[in-house]
Parts: C-alpha cells; sequence; structure tokens
C-alpha cells in the first residue's frame, strides 16, 4: 500500500487564512469599532458604493449615514449574539444593497454586496418553484445517493452552473464525489476521492460560520483595506469570517489547473458536523445572486434532512434483526450450545475464535491455533477491558501479514473473568481499488527551493490498490460486539465456567 503524507495536517492546514489585508471585489468592506461606531478600515472600493474614496470613509462615523438608525439596531442584535453573522438589505447612495455583518472581537465587520453585474437568472421559474419539485422528489429517494443525485440536477438547472456535485467526507477526511451533474464537455469526477488536504482543516472549519464560500473570478484583482493595518491593533484585521476576504492563492491556482472560473461551495451538516459540501463550477465568471445563494443553503439543509431520516430508517431495521440475534446468542450461551455461528453472524466477521483456558476454539476463517495463540499474547491485557478493532491488522501488528488474506479486520472483545480471555472476530482482506481525482501523493509540488509550492496540475482518474484491508467495523457493530462482551462477561461470572 502507499504511504501517504498526510499533508492536510502537516503543511496544507496550516495556510493562513487570516493574514491578509485584501479581500474580492464583488463587494465593500468595512472595519468599524464596536464602541463608537468610528470607520477605522475601507476597502479601496469604497467609493462604488459609498461616492467617498477609502481614505475620507476612515475620518466618518457609520451613524453618518442616512442608514444609521437601521445599523445601530443591527447592531443591537450583534451585541445580543456576538456570534451570528447578520443580513440586511441596506439603503446606500447607489441604492440598496445586501450587507453581512459580522462581530470579531471590538470589531464589526461589514460587507456590503456590489450589485448583481447583469449576470441573467438561468431559469424563468422561481427558484421557490424549483426548490418546491425538489422537496417533492427527495420525498421518493430512499437512498442518501439517489437524494444527492437528484439535489445535484435540481441545483444545476436553477443554478445555472456548468457543474453541481456533491461531495462527502470520508473518516479521514478525504472528500468522494458522489453525485454530479454537468454540460457535456467538461470533465467528471463522479466516483473519485480527494484528498483531506485539498480543503485542509482550517478551511473546513470556516464553514462553521459560513454556509457557504464564494468565488465569482478565480482571476479577480484584488482590493486593499485602506489602512493596510487596524489603526487600533497595529495588525492585519482578522478576515478569517469575512465573505468577501481575498482566496488563498494555493486554492487559486488549483481552480485555474480545473480549468474552473467561478467556484460556489456550500456546507452540508450532519448533526451539526461537517458531513459534505456541494461544489459548483463555472467556466466563465459567474456572481450568484444572493436569493440562489439562499436557494443553496435551503436545499443543503433538506438534503441533511433526508440524509438523516434514510439513515435513522436503516439504523432501524438494523437494530431489530440485531436484537432479534442478541436473543438467541443469549438462549445458546444459557443452554451451552455452541454460539460461534451466531456470533460470526452477528459481528458480521468471516472468523471466530473464543479464547479461555488457553483454550482455542475457531469457526470459519481464521488464523491457525499458534498464530492465535501469539496474536493474544500481543493484546495482552486492554485496559478496562476496552475493544480493539482494526481493519488494517498488519498496520499495527506485523505478523499478521502472512496471514493478511484470511484475517485483516481483527475485532477483539476482552472478556472479564481471567487474562487471555478473549471472543475474537476477523475479517478477510477486502482488496480495494480507490480511484482519486489525481495522484495524491502529489496533492502539494514544492519548487526547489522548497517554500514555494503549488498544488497538483492533473485532477485525472488515478487508481490506487488498497491491499491488507478489511471492510472496516461499523460505529454500530461495536456497539453490538460491546453488548456481546457484556453478556460474555456476565454468564461466566455467573456459571463460574
Ligand atoms: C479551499 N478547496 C477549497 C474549497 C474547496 C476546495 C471546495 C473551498 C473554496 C471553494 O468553494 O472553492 C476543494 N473543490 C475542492 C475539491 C473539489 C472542488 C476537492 O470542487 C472536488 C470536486 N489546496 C490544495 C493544496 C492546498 C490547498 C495543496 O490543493 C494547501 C497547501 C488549500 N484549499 C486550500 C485552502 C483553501 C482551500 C487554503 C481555502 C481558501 C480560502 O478560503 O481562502
Amino acid at each position: 500500500m502507499t504511504q501517504q503524507i498526510n499533508h492536510d495536517a502537516e503543511f496544507c492546514g496550516r495556510v493562513p487564512l487570516n493574514q491578509t489585508n485584501l479581500i474580492q471585489p464583488h463587494g465593500v468592506l468595512l472595519v468599524v469599532n464596536a464602541a463608537d461606531n468610528s470607520i477605522l478600515q475601507a476597502s479601496e472600493n469604497a467609493e462604488e458604493i459609498f461616492g467617498f474614496s477609502a481614505r475620507d470613509m476612515i475620518s466618518k462615523k457609520l451613524t453618518d449615514f442616512p442608514f444609521s438608525s437601521a445599523y445601530e439596531n443591527l447592531l443591537r442584535q450583534l451585541n445580543e449574539n456576538p456570534s451570528d453573522n447578520i443580513l440586511a438589505r441596506l439603503q446606500f447612495e447607489s441604492g440598496p444593497h445586501i450587507t453581512k455583518l459580522h462581530r470579531k472581537g471590538a470589531f464589526v465587520i461589514l460587507e456590503i454586496e456590489k450589485q448583481k453585474n447583469g449576470v441573467q437568472e438561468p431559469s424563468s421559474i422561481s427558484p421557490y418553484e424549483h426548490v418546491k419539485t425538489f422537496m417533492a422528489a427527495v420525498e421518493a429517494a430512499a437512498t442518501t445517493e439517489e437524494t444527492c443525485a437528484l439535489a445535484a440536477t435540481e441545483l444545476k438547472k436553477v443554478s445555472g452552473f456548468d457543474k453541481v456535485m456533491i461531495y462527502r467526507f470520508d473518516e479521514a477526511w478525504n472528500g468522494d464525489v458522489i453525485a454530479e451533474a454537468k454540460e457535456p464537455g467538461m470533465d467528471s469526477y463522479l466516483g473519485l476521492k480527494f484528498p483531506a488536504s485539498d480543503i485542509p482543516k482550517q478551511a473546513r472549519e470556516l464553514y462553521k460560520k459560513t454556509p457557504y464560500r464564494l468565488i465569482p473570478n478565480v482571476d479577480y484583482e484584488p482590493v486593499k483595506l485602506y489602512p493596510v493595518l487596524n489603526p487600533r491593533t497595529n495588525a492585519f484585521t482578522d478576515l478569517s469570517d469575512s465573505s468577501l476576504r481575498s482566496v488563498a492563492g494555493v486554492h487559486l491556482e488549483y481552480l485555474r489547473n480545473m480549468n474552473v472560473v467561478a467556484s460556489m461551495s456550500t456546507r452540508i451538516l450532519k448533526d451539526g458536523e461537517l458531513w459534505g459540501l456541494i461544489a459548483c463550477h463555472h467556466r466563465t465568471p459567474n456572481y450568484l445572486s444572493y436569493e440562489m445563494r439562499s436557494v443553496f443553503e435551503l436545499l443543503s439543509l433538506v438534503i441533511s434532512t433526508k440524509i438523516g431520516a434514510v439513515q435513522t430508517k436503516d439504523l432501524l431495521a438494523y437494530e431489530l434483526s440485531r436484537q432479534e440475534q442478541l436473543v438467541n446468542l443469549v438462549q445458546k450461551t444459557y443452554r451451552q450450545e455452541d454460539p460461534k455461528q451466531l456470533l460470526q453472524t452477528l459481528l458480521e466477521a468471516d472468523g471466530i475464535a473464543v479464547v479461555e483456558n488457553n483454550k482455542i476454539e475457531t469457526g470459519g476463517l481464521t488464523p491457525t491455533a499458534n498464530e492465535i495463540n501469539d496474536l493474544v499474547i500481543w493484546l495482552g491485557s486492554p485496559e478496562e477491558k476496552k475493544l480493539l478493532h482494526q481493519s488494517n491488522l498488519s498496520a499495527v501488528y506485523e505478523p499478521a501479514e502472512a496471514y493478511a488474506e484470511k484475517a485483516s479486520g481483527l475485532l477483539a472483545l476482552p472478556l472479564e473473568g481471567g487474562e487471555g480471555r478473549f471472543i475474537l472476530a476477523f475479517r478477510r482482506e477486502a482488496v480495494r481499488n480507490v480511484d482519486w481525482g489525481g495522484n495524491p501523493s502529489e496533492a502539494v509540488q514544492f519548487e526547489s527551493d522548497r517554500k514555494k509550492y503549488h498544488p497538483r496540475a492533473s485532477f485525472k482518474q488515478w487508481q490506487q490498490t488498497v491491499r491488507h484491508t478489511a471492510f472496516p467495523w461499523s460505529k454500530e457493530l461495536l456497539r453490538t460486539a460491546e453488548e456481546v462482551q457484556n453478556l460474555f462477561s456476565t454468564y461466566r461470572q455467573k456459571s463460574g465456567v
């Protein structure tokens, strides 16, 4: 198996996103002192909204403008909930504009969106009609994949993006493209996996506060804040939660390498955690209206609710059959019948070993008695009788390489009542081919000075064969295993076997 470098944690995860005083030009940004409403910094395009240059703006207070009382209302809301992002339509010199406010320490950051730059809504039907159609269609979807495929198709229709993908994070924060709707002639990423470092952890973290990230044109001319440093702190103002914040260079290069000119990503949360993204690409500049972005937000909620419902239904079915099997297991144990076959079914294993008093009983596909003996010595006596589960046993216990085909997966249930009492469940190797969107080992390309770096240039399918790995033990299965462990521990104590 290819050993992968974890660029997510080691390198890309440290690219600072707050060390910039630049914004994208599709809006104007002001940094305001929350205490006295004085304007401390303004983006150099302020004139386009306010009719005053950035230099002139910083001698003013927000209360000097006609929207003053509306602003003070918003400020009150923000003071009550300082972690909120507040959106409002405020009246400026140049007309009404969508404005976002958020708090950063002692400062309020205002981001005023410029008008839509003449891009037509792609569809004559109201976006809300599309939402209705989508919600009705999604009712009938039976799986997560089906739901996501419907969402991608509908969102492409409604937004006019050239490509809409649904991207699901795996347990290591790599992402799988599980649904895609695209214009003919564009590269397809459906079924491909992208390494975690493509959206490193500090970039993922931002979705906790901001539901989407919009980059209307990767070839934008960044706009500076004036003055460069915040006069209160003599440092850059932290723009990490700002929607207009200029984009990290490495990501702009990444999008260019994908032949993408505009990009938008909307979070999909599940149980409060980032589950995935709706990732959209366009081959020409695309400024999406605020209304359309709201549709994305709404549909991302519908998707996560549906995913939750599908999973609850599957879990319920699993729970029912598990309960039945557990009852069977209890009966078998008390009747002193051989439980191995049932354990194998219950733990979804290819082989089972029951180890007790230096006696090893096996059923199904397992390593030899000697190999199991050595394995038990290696397992020792786990603290608090914690379960041990591995889907790549030879990575942590080298001798297992010799029998990887038979047993790459191990679930060890240490039992009460003496050293070396275990139920061991084994899973055979399941050779997996993983299709990556470009070679993940080449995710970061360093120049010869080892300082400058670039993202990979190719996203063509790159196949990795993963060996010595079994299907992982699911969270639900581990709960079942704990119940089995309790049952056998109690049985032992009661019967004194
Ligand atoms: C940001 N990377 C992002 C974002 C996405 C991706 C969606 C959020 C911004 C956006 O919406 O465009 C990645 N986009 C993808 C992926 C697909 C897609 C995987 O459409 C697949 C279909 N990126 C690199 C390397 C580094 C890196 C090597 O390739 C670091 C060294 C970093 N990506 C990186 C950073 C950001 C980012 C720092 C945040 C950009 C910002 O907010 O300024």
